[in-house]
Parts: structure tokens; C-alpha cells; sequence
């Protein structure tokens, strides 16, 4: 068995499939802290998990640009300037049940919250390869990215990323050895892992055993025919991935953890208390949370209570907010919305059905619930 040799998982983490391993946390538990624990952090497996033994890892190196191939072991990783960033990472599928009751989509059946945010510490991707010689006018377009865990064709993980991106020294791409001030765990990528802030977590390549420095995006199956976005009219008999790049920088995106759907909720003082999360991808920053009880009649303005200060566009991490709002009624059923508005003041659109993808991804509408209130 391929599996026989997981890892140990929190009881609270509910899985969408076991084999590979796939789960989320309660979303209660998310807005409990800035920074989510690692055993509580989701997972998102593709292929059993590698053991990996520090003391023999290698992580290669190669390609345009730089004057030899290279090999490191985690002690050379940890001889570069430590650097520590506070990111979100956030599965492409995130929300992907509530895109499925328009129509079904292809995917795990996540919930809201494949989604954290943690602290990683590691090595600057562009310290390690401007100290292997290259040069910012390199003819390198992308960086690709291969995890150590492969399928029965022995095919590792891949991904890539643009050049501009892992050069930028602003850009924070990390080979991380640490989460939250811990060595990663298995499920997280152990020993090292691809950070690369306010992309897509699945470039975010755990297990890290090889990079390339290339022309060429990565020519894995996840690069090429996976984790890209289409038009609702799109369907798998027509779908051609050629036609539409792979998702880097995710939209802008805000979603409701308390109350949860269908909860009962005492109005205090005529207020209902409500808690979430909001995140936007390519380092804009959250600068507003709209939330209303009356399907947008009326809107109110949360406050954001847990945000860091870095700056647009290197604003990485997520804000959690929260607010009370007023309601008219003494009870009965009504929804509660949200959606957010980043540094760019993009927004959220209003319904899942004017973003439907074949394949679930991108799932970003308004977070809309139905509780009743008391
Ligand atoms: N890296 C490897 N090697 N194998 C994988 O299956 N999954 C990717 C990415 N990196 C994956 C990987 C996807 S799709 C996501 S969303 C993130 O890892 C999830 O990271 P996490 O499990 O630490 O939350
Ligand atoms: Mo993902």
C-alpha cells in the first residue's frame, strides 16, 4: 500500500479524501487565531507522503543560468540568511461545495476552509540563486518546482513560477524549512517546501527535491491540464487547457466561520455577532469587509480585527474581521453576506453562477449563509 506509511492527523481535521489525504478544519477553529496551528493547518495531498530522512536530503538544482548543476543539503539550505514572512496559503478549490449546488463541478468537495495562514521561515529563493550566479537578465522565464512524492508512474509533483516572481527580493518566495517557528510536519512538506506568498497553493510545492531554473513552464500534469480557470460555457467535452494560463495570483476573497451555516444565533442588544476571514492573492492587502443581513439592501462595515501592517502589494497574509450587525426582526430565517474589497479595489462577485468552472477552482463569490436568529 502506497499509504501504509501516513502520517498522524488532528482528530479535528475533516477529511474530503483519504487517500491521498485531504482535509479542512472546522472553520470555527480558523477564526480563533491570526495564525493557524500547524496540525490544524488543511492539507491538500495529491500522492502519498514521501519520507523523507533530513539527514540525507538533497535538493537539486539546475538549469538556464546557472553555472553548474548543484546539490544542498538542508544544512547548506540553513547557511543563507534566515527570513521569515507570515503568509496565507489557499487551495484553488477553496469553497468548491458552494460552486458545486450550481452545477456540479470536478474536485474535492471542500468546504470554506482550505485555507491558513502561518509564519515561514526559510531561505530567499532569490538570495540562494543570485549566490549561485544569476543574473536578473537571465534568460530563465520560470522556475519549476518538483516535490519528492510520485505517482505508481514514479512522475514526482510539479509546478512552476514566473522568473519576475522568484527574483523579486520583495516577493518573499521562501524555501521553508519551519511553520510556525516548528520544523514543517509531513503533511506540510517536510523538510522543505516552496512558500512562494500570494500565489496559489498548489505552486507552493512540498517535499521539495529539484528545481530548475527553465524557458519553459513546468510540464506537469498540475501546470498544464489543471488549476486554470474557464468560462461557465466551458464543459469537458469542449474544454481545451491549452487555451487558458495556469492560476498564479489568486482573486480577492472573504468567507463567514461564525455563525455556520444553518446555526441558530441569539440577537444581542438587536445584533448578531459574525467572524470570517478575507484574503487577496498577489499581496494586496484587505482594506474593507462588507457584510449584510437584508441580501444587500443594506450593507455594514466590519472591523478588521487581526491584520499585520506590511504593504501593499506585499501584503501576504489574511485579516480575520469581525462584526455586529443589526437586525429588524425578533426571529426567524435570513442570510448574512460578505464579501471583501482588496488594495486594488477589486472585489468579489456576486454569485457562484457567473464563475462556474468545469473544475470547481477560483471560487470567490459572496460567502452566503442562512441562519436563524433568536
Ligand atoms: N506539493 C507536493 N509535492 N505535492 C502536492 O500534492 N499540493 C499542492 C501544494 N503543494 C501538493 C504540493 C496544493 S494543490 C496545495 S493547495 C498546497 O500544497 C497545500 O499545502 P498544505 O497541504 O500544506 O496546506
Ligand atoms: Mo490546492
Amino acid at each position: 500500500d502506497p499509504y501504509g506509511n501516513e502520517p498522524r492527523r488532528h482528530p479535528a481535521l475533516r477529511p474530503s479524501s483519504e487517500k491521498p489525504y485531504n482535509a479542512e478544519p472546522p472553520p470555527e477553529l480558523l477564526v480563533e487565531s491570526f495564525i493557524t496551528p500547524q496540525e490544524l493547518f488543511y492539507v491538500r495531498n495529491h500522492l502519498p507522503v514521501p519520507e523523507v530522512d533530513a539527514e540525507t536530503y538533497e535538493l537539486e538544482i539546475s538549469g538556464l543560468g546557472l553555472k553548474k548543476d548543484l546539490k544542498l543539503s538542508l544544512k547548506d539550505l540553513k547557511k543563507f540568511p534566515k527570513h521569515t514572512v507570515t503568509a496565507a496559503v489557499q487551495c484553488a478549490g477553496n469553497r468548491r461545495s458552494e460552486m458545486t449546488k450550481v452545477k456540479p463541478v470536478k474536485g474535492l468537495n471542500w468546504g470554506h476552509a482550505a485555507i491558513g495562514n502561518a509564519t515561514w521561515t526559510g531561505v530567499k529563493l532569490c538570495d540562494l540563486l543570485k549566490h549561485l550566479g544569476l543574473k536578473d537578465d537571465t534568460t530563465a522565464l520560470h522556475v519549476q518546482f518538483e516535490g519528492l512524492d510520485t505517482d505508481v508512474s514514479n512522475t514526482p509533483y510539479g509546478a512552476s513560477i514566473p522568473i519576475e516572481k522568484a527574483m523579486d527580493p520583495r516577493g518573499d518566495v521562501l524555501l521553508a524549512y519551519e511553520m510556525n517557528g516548528e520544523p514543517l510536519s509531513r503533511d506540510h512538506g517536510f523538510p522543505v517546501r516552496a512558500i512562494v506568498p500570494g500565489v496559489v497553493g498548489a505552486r507552493n510545492v512540498k517535499w521539495l527535491g529539484r528545481i530548475v531554473l527553465s524557458k519553459d513552464e513546468s510540464d506537469s500534469h498540475w501546470q498544464q491540464n489543471d488549476y486554470k480557470g474557464f468560462s461557465p460555457g466551458v464543459d469537458w467535452d469542449t474544454v481545451d487547457f491549452k487555451t487558458s494560463p495556469a492560476i498564479q495570483e489568486l482573486p480577492v476573497v472573504s468567507a463567514i466561520c461564525t455563525p455556520a451555516e444553518g446555526e441558530k444565533v441569539k440577537i444581542v442588544n438587536g445584533k448578531i455577532d459574525v467572524k470570517g476571514y478575507a484574503w487577496s492573492g498577489g499581496g494586496r492587502k484587505i482594506i474593507r469587509i462588507d457584510v449584510s443581513c437584508d441580501r444587500g439592501a443594506t450593507w455594514h462595515t466590519a472591523q478588521l480585527t487581526d491584520q499585520n501592517s506590511d504593504r501593499h502589494p506585499h501584503h501576504w497574509a489574511w485579516s480575520l474581521w469581525s462584526a455586529q450587525i443589526p437586525v429588524s426582526v425578533k426571529k426567524g430565517q435570513m442570510e448574512v453576506w460578505v464579501k471583501a474589497v482588496d488594495s486594488s479595489y477589486n472585489t468579489q462577485p456576486e454569485d457562484f453562477k457567473h464563475i462556474w468552472n468545469l473544475r470547481g477552482v477560483l471560487g470567490n463569490a459572496y460567502h452566503k449563509i442562512k441562519v436563524s436568529v433568536y
